[in-house]
């Protein structure tokens, strides 16, 4: 098969995986050609499928794995990133159904909004605190077209590093007023704390994730643009999400973040 062939076919089967809410086999075996710059070629060809589907347009990105925690719960070493959709975006005060998907999770990350455009290939943490407007804590709801949460870093990346929905805070604090760092949260499932730790989980510093991101973006010609959002990655490991579920993710300084699901 020729490459745009491939690039095609696996972006149909996810798109159809995601509206039909059933679970699909990892792709690189059955296309060892599957790499990691074909994966973004495919990632590319769903998010504009989707774009044209739900008459919907691209509004920022998601870093996934960025923190040790997930990289080990999904044994892969290095970060991936996706694209973030308007129509992922979900109210804080709406309860979530989760009929439409396959098996989410929720993990706590913290939400930067730019005001600059960040272009690569050497932007540093100080660029990207510069850039931003503001900060807020979110949580992301990821869901893996494939059977399991199995696959493999070229899986995920075609996947749009398992993005699904994402919440963002309604309060937004300048960067520059705390420290990302040594930020400590507590991320509770129904009142009970399933993970405590620091900003600093994500890359060592959350806006280095994003620093990631505009240098990573450089070689394919793209920037992280002004308006933009950009979900740092999980701080924690994904918590399932089950019906009545509630997940609160605090912030030292931030404020919380709340995601009710039904
Ligand atoms: C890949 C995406 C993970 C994060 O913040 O680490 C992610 C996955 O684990 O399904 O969004």
């Amino acid at each position: 098969m020729i490459k745009t062939d491939v690039v095609e076919a696996i972006a149909s089967d996810l798109l159809n995986a995601e509206k039909s809410g059933t679970a699909t086999n990892k792709f690189v075996d059955k296309y060892p050609e599957l790499d990691e710059t074909l994966a973004y070629q495919v990632q590319d060809k769903l998010v504009e499928m989707k774009e044209t589907e739900e008459k919907t347009k691209r509004v920022g990105w998601k870093l996934g794995l960025t923190s040790k925690a997930k990289q080990h719960m999904m044994g892969v070493h290095e970060p991936s990133y996706g694209v973030l959709l308007e129509s992922m975006q979900l109210n804080e005060s709406e309860p979530v159904s989760i009929a439409p998907f396959i098996h989410a999770k929720a993990e706590p990350e913290i939400a930067f909004v730019l005001n600059k455009e960040l272009k690569g290939p050497h932007i540093s943490v100080a660029d990207v605190l510069h850039a931003t407007e503001y900060v807020a804590p979110a949580i992301e709801i990821i869901d893996s077209r494939f059977h399991g949460f199995q696959f493999t870093l070229a899986d995920a990346i075609s996947d749009n590093s398992s993005s699904s929905r994402f919440i963002i805070g309604e309060r937004f604090f300048n960067p520059k007023n705390v420290n990302l760092k040594l930020m400590g949260f507590v991320y509770r499932q129904n009142g009970e704390v399933a993970a405590t730790g620091a900003g600093a989980a994500v890359m060592g510093h959350p806006a280095r994730a994003v620093a990631w991101l505009a240098n990573k973006l450089y070689p394919v010609n793209k920037t992280l643009k002004p308006g933009e959002v950009i979900l740092s990655g999980s701080l924690s490991a994904a918590l399932e999400i089950s019906p009545g579920d509630q997940f609160a993710a605090s912030f030292d300084g931030i404020g919380a973040v709340n995601a009710i699901f039904t």
